[in-house]
């Protein structure tokens, strides 16, 4: 019999490689979609087959903001595995709808869980939650499963929400429930708002062009980026040990914005110089500004430096990441040049 794995979260970037990751290992695998005004899909389009085939993959209307709605899917799905990575995941608009953020991405998590108890499927549902480095916040890195959790913005908050209401489950009523803390994980699938992509596809597009403006804001925050592909492998086997547990996954390295601008310059060819401090600060190529400075992309609070330990995971899952930062950004500037060129 193939395994069924209920994914939340489909359409985001992790959901993408993750449908693909268990579609190769031979699972049927249903993913939920949020109803928007425009399409949202585009990440699984390639993989999304007419339903009224036969087909390993099928797509369901859902939310996490409605619990009826997440309790009828897994009662209608009764999957063996599911994977909750649905969130309001952008931290600097999580300061801008604190309230909303905390409904998906904290309650959602407790809507799961507790249709799963109300079902009584614990003893036949393995769950993931998808936590994060954020959770970490202001404890100094490098960070462990034993660092204590210091969220700085009200997304991390609402995650610590969940990493705790999803061992508090595994404790109480015995489900396999287990916490990836995934530090950043990148890719050509990116949203379009977060740091890396948004240098890729800004710095490809001044260097098709042979001008435009990319404006950043902090860019001496550090973070320990690897690449989505490996990460969501992690979180598979993860739900395949004997004993579920938390597991901090992330790539040991730590790099600035700043070293990722220049990674990029570097494989793009472009040869830039810095001048000016803090708001002041820019960027020049073929002596044009093309980098300036925008305090709106500053947040309220910031997390300062990411680096992770993630000795457990290469220990007990024998999980190691194939990329690495060079090797991820190289991937998502040929892509994004494809992109831009089509
Ligand atoms: P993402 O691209 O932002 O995807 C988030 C997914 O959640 C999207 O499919 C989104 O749907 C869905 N979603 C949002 N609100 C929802 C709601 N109310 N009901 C149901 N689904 C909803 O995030 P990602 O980078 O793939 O990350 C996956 C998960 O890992 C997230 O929980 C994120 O917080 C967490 N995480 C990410 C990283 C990272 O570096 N990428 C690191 C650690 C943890 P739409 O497509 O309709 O918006
Ligand atoms: O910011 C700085 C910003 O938005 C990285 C999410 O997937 O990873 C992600 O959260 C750093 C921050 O990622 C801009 O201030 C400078 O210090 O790409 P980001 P994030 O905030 O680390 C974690 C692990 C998650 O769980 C989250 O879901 O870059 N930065 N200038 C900027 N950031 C953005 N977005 N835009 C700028 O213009």
């Amino acid at each position: 019999m193939k395994k069924i794995a209920l994914i939340f979260g489909v359409t985001g970037q992790d959901g993408a490689y993750l449908s693909k990751l268990l579609l190769k290992k031979n699972y049927v695998v249903h993913g939920i979609k949020r109803r928007s005004s425009s399409l949202n899909t585009q990440r699984i389009d390639d993989i999304y087959l007419d339903p009224h085939k036969k087909t390993n993959f099928y797509l369901h209307y859902g939310d996490l903001t409605n619990s009826l709605s997440v309790l009828k899917i897994i009662e209608k799905i009764k999957p063996n595995e599911i994977y909750n990575l649905g969130a309001q995941s952008h931290v600097g608009v999580s300061f801008d709808v604190p309230e909303y953020t905390a409904n998906v991405t904290a309650l959602g998590t407790l809507r799961i869980l507790d249709a799963i108890l109300t079902l009584k499927m614990q003893k036949k549902i393995k769950f993931y939650q998808a936590g994060t480095s954020e959770m970490f916040g202001a404890s100094k890195p490098p960070q462990s499963e034993k660092t204590l959790f210091y969220p700085r913005s009200p997304y991390g908050v609402a995650k610590v929400y969940s990493h705790w209401i999803t061992i508090n489950y595994r404790e109480a009523y015995n489900i396999f429930a287990c916490n990836g803390i995934l530090f950043n994980h990148e890719s050509p699938f990116r949203g379009e708002t977060f740091v890396t992509k948004k240098i890729v596809t800004g710095l490809c597009e001044i260097f098709l062009k042979g001008s435009g403006k990319l404006y950043l804001g902090n860019l001496y925050a550090k973070r320990d980026w690897g690449h989505a592909e490996d990460y969501v492998l992690a979180m598979w086997k993860m739900l395949q040990k004997k004993k579920p547990m938390d597991y901090v996954i992330s790539s040991g390295k730590q790099y600035t914005v700043k070293y990722f601008i220049h990674i990029v310059c570097k494989k793009l060819g472009m040869k830039i110089t810095w001048k000016g401090k803090g708001l002041n600060e820019r960027a020049y190529w073929k002596n044009k500004i093309i980098i300036s400075i925008d305090k709106r992309y500053f947040r309220p609070t910031e997390v300062t430096s990411l680096r992770g330990d993630s000795r457990k995971a290469r220990k007990e899952l024998k999980w190691k990441p194939r990329h690495n930062i060079y090797s991820l950004a190289s991937e998502m500037i040929d892509e994004e040049l494809k992109r831009i060129k089509t």
